[in-house]
């Protein structure tokens, strides 16, 4: 046997043992496992040829939050009547900073979910370069069809009990899924009322008292920014381009705003009911209905092909079926599988570029991987989001706030930098495409790995 073979197979039975323990200590997280898998896959063999880091449990211990937290919701309807829900809030990995990412409020919450949220986020806020530690939390509240009012008592109750343990220098929450400014208003006005101190413990704050210019844009303006690098790293561009975008929240309107900017024309956006297609383009004017339909109205994506006749309504369904050059998964989880990749394929899709956590299953990914299709993780193409969050902490304690051009050129800059170090670690294949898989873990994982040897065994 070869060195670099019998290389390989130690490797491979590290990694089997590695994720049998995960498994054991984790039973039934099956979001959390995959997560890790991801992450191990081509951490491990790097750690092998880096003994240091396998010596002192690095990748042990990253695996195990710093503390969870689990406390009950308890509130009350507009009619009276009472509610339970569970709240959380994963503190993974405090070696780069304070614990820092968002809330979901979202009926599919539970421990696993979290955890590999929380998990992403570590190497993730490791990319940004900014000092910023990693966690998430949430509950499995669900805001659809609440009246103002009762998101507003649920805020209030699930920060009496999140207060005691975040504070500007020690967590720092943001929003997520079914969580904006409006929930970030409710729970921040509770929190400084209850501490009795106005400190930037919030990112994703209204401009109007503490928040940062282009963050609402940041994950999505950082998705097409990062995808723009790619494709010229690979001798294309985004004009002319067409492009699919899963979603119709946060992420996906200003992953939508920047391509139509930058001149690529946005074919598709979706929600949990199913997706509208419009082959003229969904323009600025027809994004701005979304907007107001989405963020205002709260209503559904389906009310975009009752105003457009053009559009089309696919309900039930996901938009990967839409023939396109790229594609913005932008909405949640697991929601690009195996036979999606093969119709994307199929359809000569160019590259993917996640602007969700982990949108796209495991299975998937090799496979685009494989047939030549440019694949960027989240946990690279979506950092936007949470660098900027590192700009409007900063901001906070400078108590300055800074232009508009001025936030976006650093959010640009960063997201250049995330890709210059993705290409450092991860050579292109034999299909001439950038490893962005490898390059963004193990670019990820060394600079916490540093802070964690160097700060001993914590
Ligand atoms: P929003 O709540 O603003 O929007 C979520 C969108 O995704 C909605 O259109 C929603 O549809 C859809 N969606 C949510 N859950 C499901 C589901 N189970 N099945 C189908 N569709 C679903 O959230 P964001 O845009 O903020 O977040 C979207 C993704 O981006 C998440 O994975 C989040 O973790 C990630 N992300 C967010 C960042 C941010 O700054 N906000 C930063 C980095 C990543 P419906 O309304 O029908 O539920
Ligand atoms: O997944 C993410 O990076 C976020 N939801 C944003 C986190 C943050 O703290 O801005």
């Amino acid at each position: 046997m070869s060195a670099a073979n019998s290389q390989d197979t130690l490797s491979n039975k590290k990694l089997h043992s590695f994720l049998s323990w995960v498994e054991e200590k984790n039973p039934g997280e099956i979001e959390f496992i995959q997560a890790v898998r991801e992450l191990s896959e081509v951490v491990i063999p790097y750690i092998q040829e880096n003994p240091r880091y396998e010596k002192m449990k690095i990748l042990d211990r990253m695996v195990e939050p710093e503390r969870i937290i689990i406390f009950r919701v308890p509130w009350m309807d507009d009619k009276g009547n009472y509610h339970v829900n569970r709240g959380y809030r994963v503190q993974m990995n405090s070696a780069l900073g304070p614990y820092k990412g968002g809330l979901r409020f979202h009926p599919s919450v539970n421990l696993s979910i979290l955890k590999f949220l929380a998990f992403e986020q570590t190497f993730k806020n490791s990319l940004t370069t900014l000092p910023l530690g990693s966690g998430k939390g949430g509950s499995d509240f669900d805001p659809k069809a609440k009246s103002d009012a009762e998101v507003m008592r649920f805020c209030q109750s699930f920060m009496t009990e999140l207060s005691r343990h975040i504070g500007s220098s020690s967590d720092v929450p943001a929003g997520d899924i079914g969580v904006g400014t409006r929930e970030i208003g409710y729970m921040f006005g509770h929190y400084r009322r209850l501490i009795n101190r106005f400190e930037g413990v919030f990112t994703g704050k209204s401009l109007k008292w503490g928040g940062s210019y282009i963050r609402p844009e940041a994950t999505g303006y950082g998705c097409v920014y990062f995808s723009d690098e790619v494709l010229s790293h690979h001798q294309n561009g985004l004009a002319g381009k067409e492009a699919i975008i899963s979603g119709s929240g946060n992420v996906a309107q200003y992953t939508a705003e920047k391509l139509i900017e930058l001149k690529a024309k946005v074919l598709t956006l979706s929600d949990s009911q199913g997706y509208i297609y419009d082959p003229d383009g969904i323009d600025t004017e027809k994004l701005s209905f979304v907007k107001d339909l989405k963020n205002l109205r709260r209503g559904r994506i389906r009310e975009d092909a009752e105003k457009y006749p053009r559009s089309q309504f696919v309900a039930g369904r996901r938009p990967w079926e839409v023939p396109c050059d790229l594609a913005y998964p932008s909405a949640t989880q697991n929601e690009l599988n195996l036979e999606d990749a093969k119709e994307l394929l199929k359809n000569k899709c160019l590259g993917v570029f996640e602007g969700a956590n982990m949108p796209v299953t495991l299975e998937a990914t090799s496979y685009l991987q494989e047939h030549g299709v440019i694949f960027a993780p989240g946990k690279a193409s979506n950092a936007g989001g949470v660098a900027t969050s590192g700009l409007e902490m900063s901001q906070n304690s400078q108590r300055l706030s800074w232009k508009r051009e001025e936030v976006d050129k650093y959010l640009r800059s960063i997201m250049i930098n995330i890709h210059k170090e993705c290409v450092l670690y991860g050579p292109r294949t034999h299909k001439g495409v950038v490893n962005y898989l490898r390059g963004a873990n193990i670019a990820g994982f060394v600079k916490v790995a540093e802070a964690m040897l160097e700060q001993g065994l914590t």
